[in-house]
């Protein structure tokens, strides 16, 4: 199950909170007490230090003065109190909805042109295809382009899923300039009137210059209207990173998180989703063509505390 682990932490903490109050109101010392442990607990679940620093802080911050009306259920009503310190921190990170975007955009211009980015193994190629495939299922017509010619069996792994989906695949030779293999996607989409390219980028084993010299260029060459960053939830901290460098040499406009399924205890996706400082679109949940989901904070924050 997604966040598993947070889920119990946090059953646990509004548990213990209510066990406490149950007999005497919460003093600064019980406060204390239960924010030291909370923290410690967050840490333990792979929440990154700085993120369980800013969860505490808005547990702190709406837990003092608290005043517990005499009739409610105390444990509901700690599970409220959590529930709105995190959705304090997390309702930073909601983006545009994605489709009336890209409806705009196809409205205004025709074409909407989406670059994927980041670095190698982070799921950009499985989220192409979950992006085409939704995108089909809501009537746009999108054309996938292998704009990756840096790794030998990129373009064929895409080819197979473009088949699979029923759409075409525009790829180049291996070495061959991706800026060119891009912009022949775009001029394919206006002659055959498709309303989206998705562009497949090269990764790195690590951010490096050769990548985003590359990058710049397709950039510069496609001018996309929005440039999509791929992170891996298992990740943590590392992408948190990734985004500042993705940002400052070719620009990030939004951040979609993979292999949240694949986080045990919830607590890397936790941190990248808060860390990040860029709206987060959708989250990857496991191999599969419908395994993305919107970032919704609200569906978080139920799974996490319901
Ligand atoms: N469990 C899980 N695996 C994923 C997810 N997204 C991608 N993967 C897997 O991650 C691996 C690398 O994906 P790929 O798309 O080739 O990464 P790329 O190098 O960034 O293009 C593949 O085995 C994918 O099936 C996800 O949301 N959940
Ligand atoms: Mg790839």
């Amino acid at each position: 199950m997604l966040f598993s682990k947070l889920k119990s932490i946090f059953k646990n903490l509004s548990k213990q909170l209510s066990d406490a109050l149950s007999y005497k109101a919460i003093d600064e010392r019980d406060i204390e007490e239960f924010c030291s442990k909370i923290f410690i607990d967050l840490i333990e679940a792979d929440v990154a230090y700085d993120v369980a620093e800013s969860i505490v802080e808005s547990i702190r911050r709406n837990l003092k003065g608290l005043k517990i009306p005499r009739s409610v259920d105390t444990e509901e009503y700690m599970s409220e109190i959590l529930y709105r310190s995190l959705h304090d921190i997390l309702s930073g990170g909601v983006a545009p909805d994605f489709l009336e975007t890209i409806r705009n955009v196809i409205a205004k211009d025709s074409i909407a042109k989406i670059m994927f980015m980041g670095i190698n193994g982070v799921g950009k190629t499985t989220t192409i295809a979950k992006v085409a495939y939704m995108l089909k299922q809501s009537g746009i017509r999108p054309v996938i382009v292998a704009a990756d010619t840096f790794r030998a069996g990129a373009q064929e792994q895409l080819r197979k899923h473009c088949e699979k989906l029923g759409l075409p695949f525009i790829g180049g030779k291996y070495g061959a300039d991706p800026a060119a293999v891009a912009f022949d996607g775009v001029v394919y989409a206006q002659k055959n009137r498709f309303n989206v390219v998705l562009i497949d980028t090269a990764g790195r084993m690590h951010v490096d210059v050769d990548l985003m010299n590359e990058l710049k260029k397709i950039v510069g060459v496609i001018k996309p209207h929005l440039k999509i960053l791929i992170v891996d939830a298992l990740t943590g901290n590392d992408s948190v990173e990734q985004v500042k460098r993705f940002d400052e040499a070719v620009g990030v406009d939004s951040v979609i998180l993979t292999k949240v399924d694949a986080d045990a205890s919830g607590g890397a996706a936790l941190s990248v989703i808060i860390g990040v400082g860029k709206p987060v679109l959708y989250l990857g949940i496991g191999q599969g063509y419908d395994d993305l989901i919107r970032y919704d904070p609200d569906a978080i924050l139920k799974m996490l505390l319901r």
